[in-house]
């Protein structure tokens, strides 16, 4: 691991970050043997980040877990798919005043100690939105399926047409947002697949969208969503949506008066 992720592996080290009333959004469905190693990084990262689990409709002891660990837990009453639990999260976030959102998987594959190099841009006022991709870097880069490889480098470079700035990886849960972007998401985050999608409103709400190189971590335990079948019809359908959102009518959110 680089030096630049050890300096920047604990949030004290973040210049105005304290002064910030930050919360971390933590999406988990069915995850009660990974959620509280999640919490105890995000504590360890920074103390004074308040954690929300938003259980997805568990049927394990997820909610239970992570309200054990500490986190506040938004249950809801069913599963929303992955799309309904990021918003809700996001609208908890805009609806309780949070300054600065950091947005990572409940299974662990996301390191908490390289959360410092997702908000720094953010904190810089660089950026409204920054991804962490495991592309962006040179060299070695995330090992995953062939064909779940291709579809995501097929997915970053069409998206990269359409909004006109490179983006390496679409697919990546693992972000931090200032206000503007927490508020973008509160009101509007696609369903299903939505990571892609969401890219592109991103840019067509002329929000400023930052990638920088992270590592992840391969899946613990439990089971992955995407085999290689659901792979495909994943792409042939992110594609379709991005499309027909294309003929979308642009709804720039406004800071709520209500
Ligand atoms: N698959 C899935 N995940 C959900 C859902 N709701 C919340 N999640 C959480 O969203 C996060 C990302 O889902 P994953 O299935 O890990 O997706 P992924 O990381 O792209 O795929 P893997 O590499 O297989 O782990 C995890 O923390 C899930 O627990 C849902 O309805 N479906
Ligand atoms: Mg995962």
């Amino acid at each position: 691991m680089s030096d630049t992720i050890v300096d920047a592996s604990r949030a004290a080290t973040l210049p105005g970050l304290a002064e910030l009333r930050r919360v971390a959004i933590v999406p988990a469905l069915n995850e009660e043997h990974a959620v509280a190693a999640v919490v105890a990084e995000l504590r360890a990262f920074d103390p004074g980040m308040d954690i929300v689990v938003v259980d997805d409709g568990s049927v394990d002891r997820t909610s239970a877990v992570a309200t054990a660990s500490g986190a506040r837990v938004l249950r809801l009453p069913f599963n929303l798919g992955i799309g309904g639990a990021v918003q809700t999260g996001f609208r908890y976030a805009y609806e309780h005043g949070y300054d600065l959102a950091v947005r990572l998987d409940g299974d662990g594959q996301h390191d908490a100690r390289q959360l410092g190099i997702v908000i720094e841009p953010v904190l810089r006022g660089e950026a409204d939105i920054v991804v962490g991709s495991r592309f962006a870097a040179t060299g070695q880069g995330y090992r995953s399926s062939r064909t779940r490889r291709i579809g995501i480098r097929l997915l970053a470079w069409v998206v990269s047409r359409i909004v006109g700035q490179r983006v390496t990886d679409t697919t990546s849960g693992f972000q931090a947002l200032n206000r503007e972007g927490i508020a973008l998401f509160a009101r509007d985050y696609p369903h299903d697949y939505p990571e892609v999608e969401a890219t592109v409103m991103v840019f067509r709400h002329r929000l400023r969208l930052r990638e920088v190189p992270v590592s992840m971590r391969e899946r613990a335990g439990g089971r992955s969503s995407i085999t290689a079948l659901r792979s495909i019809y994943y792409m042939v359908k992110v594609l379709l949506a991005i499309f027909v959102g294309l003929f979308r009518r642009n709804v720039v959110p406004q800071e709520d008066s209500s």
